[in-house]
Parts: C-alpha cells; sequence; structure tokens
C-alpha cells in the first residue's frame, strides 16, 4: 500500500494460517510491515485453540507483522489497533458501521460477529543478528467479506453467529478495496502507538468503538467465570468490569454480551 508501511504484502492461494506464516517470517528477523493474505487457509486459527472458518476465494484472511515496541502491559493495543481500521476500512469501502465486542470481535448492530482478530506475540530471544528489533506482533484478522452469501451456506453452529459484509449490505464486496482501506487507515494509528500520547489516543478510539461498554457481560478467565456490567476501557485498553461491589479490570479472557445472542 503506497504511502504506508505495508508494501511487502505476500499472496497465497492456498496456506495453512497467515498467523503461523508470519511468526515463522518474524522469528526469522522480517521487518515490521509485512502483510500475508490467503485466498484460503487449511487451519485457520482462531483463540484458545479454536478455528476460523471461510470457503477459498470468498472472504479476507490477512495477517500484519509489527514491531511496535509497546510495553508489555499494552501489547493489547496492537490487537485495537486493527479492529479499529478494520472498522474504519469497511465503513469507507461499504459505508457500514461494526462495532468492537472486547476484546477481538466486530459485530454487526444485531450481535453477528463479521470479524474475527487473533493477536500473536513472538516474544522468543531475538534472532541472532536481530538483536535490535523490537518483539514482533502478528495480528491476523478473518472478515467474512461474501461468505455467507445467507445463512443456508452457514454451518450450524455459525447460524445467527456470524454474518457476512454481503449479506448486511446487500452485494458483492470487493476483497482488495477492503484490504487497501484497512492498510491506510492502520498506518497513522500503528504510528501512535510509538508515543504515549498515541496511544492515549488509540485506547481512547477503542473505549468509543467498544459496544461492550454499557452492555451486561460474562467474564470468562482460564479458571473462573463473574459477571457484571462493563464500563470502561483502561489506557491500555483492558476491560473494566463494575461487579456490584467493585470493579475487576479484565486483561485478557472471552467476554459474552449476556443480554445478545454473542
Ligand atoms: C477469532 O477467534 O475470532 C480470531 C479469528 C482470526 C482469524 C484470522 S484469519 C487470518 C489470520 N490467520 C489465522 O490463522 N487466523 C487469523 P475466536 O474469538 O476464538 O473465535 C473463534 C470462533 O468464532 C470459533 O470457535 C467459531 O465459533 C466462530 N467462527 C469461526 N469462523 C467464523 C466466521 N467465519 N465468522 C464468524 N464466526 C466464526
Amino acid at each position: 500500500m503506497p504511502g504506508t508501511r505495508f508494501t511487502d504484502i505476500r499472496r497465497f492461494d492456498t496456506i495453512d494460517s497467515t498467523n503461523r506464516y508470519l511468526l515463522d517470517e518474524a522469528r526469522a528477523g522480517a521487518a515490521e510491515g509485512v502483510v500475508a493474505v490467503a485466498e484460503h487457509q487449511s487451519a485457520g486459527r482462531g483463540r484458545l485453540g479454536r478455528s476460523w472458518e471461510a470457503p477459498a476465494g470468498a472472504n479476507l484472511l490477512a495477517s500484519v507483522l509489527l514491531r511496535p515496541g509497546l510495553p508489555s502491559d499494552q501489547r493489547y493495543l496492537a490487537s485495537a489497533v486493527v479492529a479499529l481500521s478494520a472498522i474504519e476500512g469497511v465503513d469507507a469501502t461499504v459505508g457500514y458501521r461494526l462495532g468492537i465486542k472486547w476484546p477481538n470481535d466486530l459485530l454487526a448492530p444485531d450481535g453477528r460477529k463479521v470479524a474475527g482478530i487473533l493477536a500473536e506475540a513472538d516474544l522468543s530471544a531475538p534472532t541472532p543478528g536481530h538483536s535490535d528489533v523490537d518483539p514482533a506482533i502478528v495480528v491476523g484478522i478473518g472478515v467474512n467479506v461474501n461468505w455467507p452469501g445467507d445463512d443456508s451456506a452457514l454451518p450450524d453452529h455459525l447460524v445467527g453467529v456470524a454474518a457476512s459484509l454481503r449479506q448486511l449490505v446487500g452485494g458483492p464486496v470487493d476483497r482488495t478495496e477492503l484490504l487497501g482501506a484497512m492498510l491506510q487507515a492502520l498506518e497513522p494509528r500503528v504510528a501512535d502507538l510509538g508515543t504515549a500520547t498515541g496511544r492515549e489516543r488509540q485506547a481512547a478510539a477503542l473505549a468509543q468503538a467498544c459496544t461492550t461498554i454499557g452492555t451486561a457481560v460474562r467474564v470468562e478467565l482460564a479458571d473462573t467465570r463473574f459477571e457484571g456490567t462493563a464500563i470502561a476501557v483502561t489506557a491500555e485498553g483492558h476491560l473494566v468490569v463494575d461487579v456490584g461491589d467493585g470493579t475487576r479490570t479484565v486483561v485478557a479472557g472471552d467476554v459474552v454480551h449476556v443480554r445478545s445472542r454473542t
């Protein structure tokens, strides 16, 4: 994408996972800004060992390699800027506004999931000869662009859960244009990650776009779960939940909007 750091765009017909590919490239010393895009993933991954489903040639499946030099407690902002850029890119391409369900889903107003984001960091020892580079964060995004065309295309477990831009706007959507608009929007946001004021700006943008705030939620952590009302997003991008007798701040976890079907 001219005028951005995303000039090295690598396209694959089929790959196991664009995230896996870029993490390997990062370990070998690849520079920030490499983008991997696939027509099809044979092992597209979600968080916590889950999988991401998309038939060949219909949706946007892309990952970007960032080396944002973020303080470790602010790494979530790398994922947040991709979510914000995707919202902007979708708006610019089809004039439709999605919301962010914390931490990593883009939802239609009715709560159906249109996109998912998976950020994976390579925090291993820097590759010999590359000790001066920041740790890599690979942020992958799957956007349901043209699949499903209608709900009959979905497996049972995604009916009422997933929706595509095509369904939302009533016609086919150009994936290349969408990727370009996303990367354009991502450039200034990634630049912001390099300064404290920039990070504050991105956290504030996240808080504005995050439809989880004000919603009754169930938070599912590895060993426990609790319910409350999401009330804010911190400067690190973490979710603050009012649990009645106080607040709890969630750094990483699954959140269910308990009054919607997500
Ligand atoms: C995510 O995980 O939502 C992250 C998805 C990231 C996918 C991209 S594609 C490019 C890059 N390369 C990869 O290998 N991955 C990234 P999570 O929050 O765990 O949600 C996964 C769950 O969403 C699944 O268990 C399904 O229930 C549901 N799901 C799967 N495919 C879906 C789809 N196309 N649309 C909506 N929901 C889906």
